[in-house]
């Protein structure tokens, strides 16, 4: 497959202006009619190059009368139409498309009984032959001509300025969207839906229509996503000063959905879990993920749709942006250190995996093959921890004022990331990012040492810091502006200095003058450069920051560094086969967090949390699964063992008998209370495994039911197969609980999860066409049950090879996300090498392999 290279980007050659779609829908034989201006953008003698996917072409007019001088390439996917008028004409085009037909649920296509459109960011050219390309912007109307009966709700971006009914049963609905917009925002939906309606007031008093469309029947569950709505509205107002722009916005929730939602102008599309949500049903982090993606979409509104970008290289000009907002939504909706810790795990899971894996790329990558494989934790997560330093070295005002200015200088264009860093110098005093764009190009994780010393004699500590590149970073890597929170904390816990550094060089001392006694550092406080931290603090010193930092940040970080030094000695330890033991001091300093009283839950909860298998795995030079799975296993039961009567306390103490709220306090306390629960299901003998299934049984909401089926598989319990079944039969009707299901099933660490796998795919409940359904079943098999899919016998890695290659035909952007299960290739013991690498061979010979796999397996393979 050909590369696609940001230094290659020319402008194109024609421009659409407006753009009017007629839609006839049907199932199998939609006619689609769109009529354009078209002008050229170019002096060069051009034909006018079209895309177009998978399109039965009809009929070209130009000006009106027929036109034949055209080439279509259905090898390339492209319509050529040479020798045309050489100023403004308007452009006619008929095809059909069978939106039921199209599996790879991009462009138009059936989700169910709805029709539904994904255009960003290459769908819109499988709907009509366009210019297909962000930098392309134009206005858009729709008229949607289709059944009464089968759709009586037809939707498109905008505003609705005229409907009838039509003969044959059929009516009709135009809308018009007055803003120019690329063709990846543009959306389309039709079906006998449900919704529910509200209306917000904005600011300056205008009146916004708010519906959200769902399958009839879960009506009411839809309500906590219309209060993230509302939310997000006037956070924006108030943060930034952004007010909606339309008369309506619409969300319509479907089931078969390539990921979480879709910002179209308007009338966002939104996966149906992240939308759908009821006590009974779903989970605090379902209601929390529904909250802050609700507030993602909406945010695009400015930062992606009013400005977007130039071309898909500058993604994370929207994404990484977006995310930050987000995140900052977040957290001033709930707790904000509670948000700030689970995006660093977030972060740390996947894009520092990513980071350091065969598909390692910059924020801004300078190549691609498929752009799909783009939407990344690199491109979205770190992108948005590049943007919070630019808020960290500006400050939160300095960063507004940035923030208006790019506003101010872009609205309505297709822009690149220089652009944004543009606005944010010239509106603070010219700051100067031109070091700081290193973070734009350069992939790998950056390494950061800390070093201090204390000089007694004259009380001043001079802190070194020293940043490197990790191995795979680029051969010429020039260092990073990083900017570095630090504080010092005396012997009596409190702060006696407090700043934020900026680190230039390779190596900077920084000195602090006035240090009446040697202090404690803390380092890089608040996550405030994304990059990985070692430091001469002693053991102590961790346990020191662990009870007094009063950044809550690095307390929980410090508890993490000395469980993650432990582990890895351990991991070495059983390699050895040596017999393990826990150290004890860490062992005390475990109970002690757990019995202070002090603490409030969700941050306890959170406190307990042991480095996950995937973050040890990052550590380790070759990586061993069941040695890494032994160990984390071994410290949990010495943990719950040495604190039963602590953690039992904790889970008998909080009362949840009260009425059900989702605010940050209740939330702390179910989690606390699960995490405590699946610590003690690690002691030895049944006690608290009945006592998880008691908790399974009187469950009242999803959060206790499933956390609580949960621990019964992780500790094999006697009541596994009971809980499980009735589970299945009280929610067998609801797809998303299903999916949490089939999850637990499949990352189970015993050795039946295979065959669980095998038997659950065959389940009347399980449909392969559906994305949540695969990835909650193979997905979570591939990235989060190590142990099993990395079997010696190979048979994990042959499973995931076989279902890769039977999904690429049907949906390729799937297929492609489930080859993450094999980028610890490298790093994996020969004898797994031996039995992954004739599945990657297989995959990569395989006749008519999309180039999402090719790229991914290719990469792996290098
Ligand atoms: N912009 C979309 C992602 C589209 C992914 C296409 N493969 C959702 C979001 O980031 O808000
Ligand atoms: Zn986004």
């Amino acid at each position: 497959p050909k590369v696609i290279k940001l230094s290659e980007y020319k402008q194109p050659d024609y421009l659409v202006e407006t753009i009017d779609l007629t839609f006839h829908l049907d199932s199998t034989k939609t006619l689609v009619q769109s009529k354009m201006t078209v002008s050229k953008n170019t002096t060069d003698a051009a034909p006018l190059v079209l895309n177009g996917e998978e399109l039965i072409l009809k009929s070209v007019k130009i000006n009106g009368e027929a036109f034949t001088d055209y080439k279509h390439d259905e090898e390339v996917h492209t319509l050529t139409l040479n020798r045309v008028p050489a100023g403004s004409f308007t452009l006619e085009i008929e095809n059909e498309i069978n939106p039921e037909a199209n599996k790879t649920l991009d462009g138009l296509y059936k989700s169910g009984t709805i029709f539904c459109t994904q255009n960003e960011p290459e769908g819109f050219r499988r709907i009509t032959f366009y210019v297909d390309r962000p930098d392309n912007m134009a206005k858009f109307t729709t008229k949607i001509i289709a059944d009464k009966k089968l759709y009586p709700i037809l939707l498109s971006n905008g505003n609705p300025i005229a409907k009838g009914d039509l003969d044959g049963g059929k009516h009709f609905v135009t809308w018009e969207d007055p803003f120019k917009k690329p063709s990846y925002l543009y959306a389309l939906v039709a079906g006998d839906l449900g919704f529910i309606k509200d209306t917000y007031k904005t600011t300056s008093g205008r009146n916004v229509a708010l519906e959200i469309y769902c399958d009839k029947g879960n009506e009411d569950k839809c309500h906590h996503a219309m209060e993230s709505l509302k939310k997000s509205m006037k956070w924006d107002e108030d943060r930034f000063g952004l007010e909606y722009d339309l008369d309506i916005y619409m969300i319509v929730a479907v089931d078969a959905f390539n990921m979480g939602a879709m910002e179209n102008k308007g009338l966002n599309i939104f996966n149906s879990a992240y939308v759908l949500a009821d006590q009974k049903s779903a989970t605090d982090g379902n209601f929390y993920g529904i909250e802050s993606v609700i507030g993602h979409e909406y945010f695009h509104n400015w930062t992606g749709n009013r400005i977007t970008c130039r071309d898909w290289f500058q993604l994370t000009l929207k994404e990484g942006l977006t995310v930050f907002r987000d995140q900052e939504f977040s957290a001033d909706m709930n707790s904000r250190s509670v948000e700030r810790i689970q995006s660093v795990l977030g972060l740390r899971a996947s894009q520092f995996a990513e980071d350091a894996g065969p598909t390692s790329h910059p924020i801004k990558p300078a190549t691609y093959m498929e752009i799909n494989n783009f939407y990344t934790a690199t491109i979205y997560e770190k992108g948005a921890e590049v943007i919070r330093m630019i808020q960290t070295l500006l400050g939160v005002d300095g960063f507004r004022r940035g923030m208006d200015k790019y506003f101010e200088l872009f609205d309505g264009q297709a822009v690149r990331t220089e652009d944004f860093i543009h606005a944010m110098s010239v509106a603070n005093d010219n700051f100067d990012f031109t070091q700081f764009k290193n973070w734009y190009g350069q992939n790998g994780t950056p390494l950061l040492k800390s070093t201090s010393k204390y000089d007694e004699a004259n009380k001043r500590l001079t802190l070194t810091l020293t940043q490197s590149f990790p191995a795979n970073a680029p051969k010429d890597a020039k260092p990073y502006h990083m900017p570095v929170r630090v504080g010092l904390i005396g012997a009596d816990g409190k702060d006696v200095a407090s700043k934020v550094l900026e680190l230039k060089t390779p190596t900077q001392d920084f000195v602090f003058e006035n240090i009446s006694s040697k202090p404690i550092t803390s380092v890089n406080r608040d996550f405030s450069a994304p990059v990985k931290l070692t430091t001469d603090l002693s053991f102590d010193d961790q346990l020191f920051l662990m009870a007094h930092d009063s950044d809550s940040f690095n307390r929980f970080e410090a508890a993490q560094v000395v469980a993650q030094k432990l582990m890895l000695d351990l991991i070495q330890d059983a390699h050895a086969k040596k017999p393990l033991e826990l150290n004890a001091k860490y062992v005390a300093a475990f109970g002690k967090v757990l019995a202070d009283t002090t603490i409030d839950e969700a941050f306890k909860a959170l406190s307990m949390t042991i480095p996950s298998e995937g973050i040890l795995h990052q550590e380790l030079a070759e990586i061993y699964y069941p040695e890494t799975e032994a160990v984390r296993d071994f410290v949990m039961k010495t943990l719950a063992t040495a604190h039963q009567d602590i953690l039992l306390k904790l889970f008998t103490s909080i009362d949840q008998k009260g009425e059900y709220k989702l605010d940050p306090k209740a939330m702390g306390q179910r989690d606390l209370k699960i995490k405590a629960l699946n610590l003690l299901s690690m002691v030895d003998g049944d006690k608290y495994k009945t006592l998880a299934f008691d908790h399974f049984k009187s469950a009242t909401n999803m959060t206790d039911e499933i956390g609580a089926l949960s621990v019964l598989i992780n500790s094999n319990s006697s009541f596994k197969a009971e809980a499980l079944k009735s589970f299945y039969t009280k929610w067998k009707s609801e797809t998303l609980v299903m999916q949490k299901w089939l999850s637990v099933q499949a990352v189970a660490s015993d050795d039946s999860a295979y065959d669980n796998i095998l038997a659950l795919e065959k389940d009347s409940i399980y449909d392969r066409t559906i994305p949540n359904l695969v990835r909650a079943l193979l997905g979570q098999f591939a990235a989060n049950n190590k142990v099993q899919f990395n079997h010696p016998s190979g048979r994990g890695y042959k499973l995931v090879a076989d279902r890769m290659l039977e999904l690429d035909k049907l949906n390729p952007q799937v297929a492609s996300r489930l080859a993450s299960g094999f980028k610890d290739y490298s790093r994996i013991p020969k004898d797994l090498q031996a039995k992954m690498k004739p599945e990657l061979d297989r995959i990569i010979k395989t006749d008519g392999l999309s180039k999402n796999v090719y790229e991914i397996v290719s990469k792996i393979l290098a």
